[in-house]
């Protein structure tokens, strides 16, 4: 389900939990597969802990530690923790009990910060808070708060204590509907929403069975935000009926599940997409494929129209991580099912020569691949050869292949910030390097003024931004092909040039002139022999206008952007952000 860690936990009364920590700790770290996800050491005793610290390869966590023995023990065990360089889940503890109220919570955390950087030596990104998420709906009014002292916690535990990390198990929140899940995910996935907004930066949750907030049925989530951000007296009586009733009708999640498949072909592939659902989505495919010339069109069209409705909700906290990864399997099906299909499509064009090979991947710290991948077989459904290093490549790598198999172009893809750099470097290394290939540039963060500005004038080659898969083929070839090279890299050059030179003059800050050599501009105007006209009438006149006459010739926009709202009005009122 994507899950980022693998906790493990031995705290069972028969069970010898040093023993079984040890062992099992050892047991994963030979399966290559388990091995590579990072291990949180879970246990409330100190000893297991220790144990399983002595095993972990790589840099683990430990879940948890807490000044409830105090300041003396606290420190001990961080410092052991530190010495082994693992990363500690510090709870909302302390020698007077758990923390359930904001200020406490807050106090605790900013001691144990303090505490563990300045005297055990711990780097603050090592620190993860756990303030505690309890069951709100209990019943009891006390509890009522329970979800907003959280999220206010977490705000204020970011100020507070920079650096720092804040986690927390969030099924608890939920803890009063047990057995009705759907109730339940709806709660974890709004919760999760709030407390992200408020800088959650991660959280315990069963990453398979998470809501998308904003598909939570709308009167569910009105009440269950009453819930959790405590609206109103009678919210838990109200979503306890609710409750009721939405079990009772034998789960409308399931009457929902399948309303989707009655929308249009394009409705049903971004639900798919956006929901993680793998189930039809060959279908699907199949029966969107009949509507276009091209199988690469369907990716181009509506599966990248799906992966914009992804991406856009991931980047406003509306969809979560590991649903991104359901997602990203879900594209991965639809696109394995087109291949065949581009395969065909080649076989059928007329080039059989063997085109330039080309060397391919996603450049150091990226993992994203899919759209490299499309790449791929887009290029060698054109006869090109691919050689793709995959994902996380470091430089010396791709460099090195393409020295080894004497390639003709470097492809690299991006999708994170980070990448960009990491592009900048490898066009710093090719020409350092003396490489005369011409290098293409893609994925979703890179752009043509990032490329020009900053990638394009670290090497001395032409260098291509590439929108989409669809346009590779057609770039390689005119900078290849002898009869068109010349031109492609000279109108590459220029097209540079002009975009460099747009960007700088946005960017510089405007020289303005002195006001002598301003005053010696000034338009020279010849008055005796200019035609002056004059105007229909001399003085003031007066008319008399009602506000609601002018109201339509306003323009607002100068409000917005005096709020910093950049955009136009009207339009800017129908923008969805
Ligand atoms: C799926 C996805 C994931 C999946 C990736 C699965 C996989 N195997 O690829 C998973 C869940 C693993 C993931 C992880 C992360 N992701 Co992500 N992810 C996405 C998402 C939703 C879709 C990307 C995608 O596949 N698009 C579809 C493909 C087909 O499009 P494409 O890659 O742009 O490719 C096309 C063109 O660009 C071009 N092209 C691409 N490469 C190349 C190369 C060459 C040579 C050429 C010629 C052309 C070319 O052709 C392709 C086809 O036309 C995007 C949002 C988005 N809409 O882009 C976020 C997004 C890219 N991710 C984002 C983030 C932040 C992350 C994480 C850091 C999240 C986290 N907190 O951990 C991690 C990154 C980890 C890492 N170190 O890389 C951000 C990046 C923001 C930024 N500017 O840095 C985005 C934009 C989401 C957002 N709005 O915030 N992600």
């Amino acid at each position: 389900s994507g899950a980022n860690f693998i906790d493990i936990n031995f705290d069972e009364g028969l069970l010898d939990g040093e023993k079984s920590m040890t062992h099992f700790l050892n047991l994963i770290a030979v399966e290559p597969d388990i091995a590579r996800v990072p291990v949180m050491i879970d246990s409330s005793k100190w000893t297991v802990l220790e144990a399983g610290l002595k095993c972990i390869q790589g840099k683990g966590v430990v879940n948890s530690i807490s000044l409830k023995e105090g300041e003396e023990n606290f420190l001990m065990q961080a410092g052991e923790i530190r010495k082994y360089g693992a990363a500690a889940v510090v709870m909302a503890f302390d020698e007077n009990g758990q923390a359930t109220e904001l200020e406490h919570k807050v106090e605790v955390c900013s001691r144990a910060y303090q505490l563990l950087t300045e005297n055990v030596g711990f780097a603050p990104h090592d620190i993860i808070f756990d303030p505690n998420i309890l069951t709100v709906a209990t019943g009891m009014e006390e509890h009522n708060h329970y979800a907003v002292s959280f999220i206010e916690a977490v705000r204020q535990i970011k100020k507070r204590c920079p650096g720092a990390l804040v986690s927390g198990g969030v099924s608890n929140i939920s803890f009063s509907f047990r057995g009705n899940n759907p109730v339940r995910e709806a709660m974890h996935s709004a919760f999760l929403y709030h407390a992200i907004h408020a800088g959650l930066d991660m959280a315990i949750v069963n990453a398979g069975m998470l809501d998308v907030y904003e598909e939570i049925p709308k009167d569910l989530l009105e009440l269950v935000e009453d819930v959790l951000l405590n609206r109103r007296k009678d919210a838990t009586e109200r979503l306890i009926d609710f409750a009721e009733s939405y079990k009772a009708e034998g789960t409308r999640k399931i009457v929902k599940d399948t309303k989707w498949r009655e929308g249009t072909v394009e409705e049903r592939i971004i639900h798919a997409l956006v929901r993680g659902v793998t189930e039809h989505i060959v279908a699907d495919t199949e029966e969107i494929r009949t509507k276009f010339d091209l199988a690469l069109e369907v990716i181009e069209g509506p599966l990248m129209a799906g992966m914009k409705v992804v991406g856009d909700l991931f980047g406003d906290g509306k969809m979560f991580l590991p649903q991104v990864v359901k997602s990203a399997r879900v594209m991965k099906q639809a696109v394995a099912y087109l291949e065949p299909f581009m395969e065909e499509e080649k076989s059928k064009s007329p080039t059989k020569t063997k085109m330039p090979k080309i060397v391919m991947a996603t450049v150091k710290g990226d993992v994203h691949d899919i759209g490299k991948n499309i790449v791929g077989v887009v290029l060698g459904c054109n006869n090109y050869e691919v050689i793709d290093l995959g994902v996380m490549v470091p430089c010396e790598k791709i460099l090195e292949t393409a020295r080894e198999v004497n390639a003709d172009v470097i492809g690299l893809s991006g999708l994170i910030t980070p990448s960009l750099d990491e592009m900048v470097h490898v066009a710093g290394e090719m020409k350092r390097e003396g490489f005369k290939l011409p290098l293409l540039i893609g994925g979703a963060t890179t752009s043509p003024v990032h490329t020009a500005v900053k990638i394009s004038p670290q090497y001395d080659q032409p260098v291509a931004y590439v929108p989409d898969a669809s346009r590779a083929a057609g770039v390689i070839s005119k900078l290849l092909n002898p009869a068109s090279k010349a031109q492609a890299t000279q109108e590459l050059l220029q097209e540079h040039e002009r975009r460099r030179k747009a960007y700088l003059e946005r960017n510089s800050e405007r020289k303005l002139l002195s006001i002598q050599d301003a005053r010696k501009n000034r338009t020279a105007i010849d008055w005796k022999n200019c035609r002056i006209d004059k105007p229909s009438f001399l003085g003031l006149q007066e008319y008399t206008v009602e506000v609601e006459t002018l109201i339509d010739y306003i323009d607002w926009t100068p409000f917005f952007y005096t709020w910093e709202m950049k955009g136009r009005y009207p339009k800017i009122l129908t923008d969805p952000k």
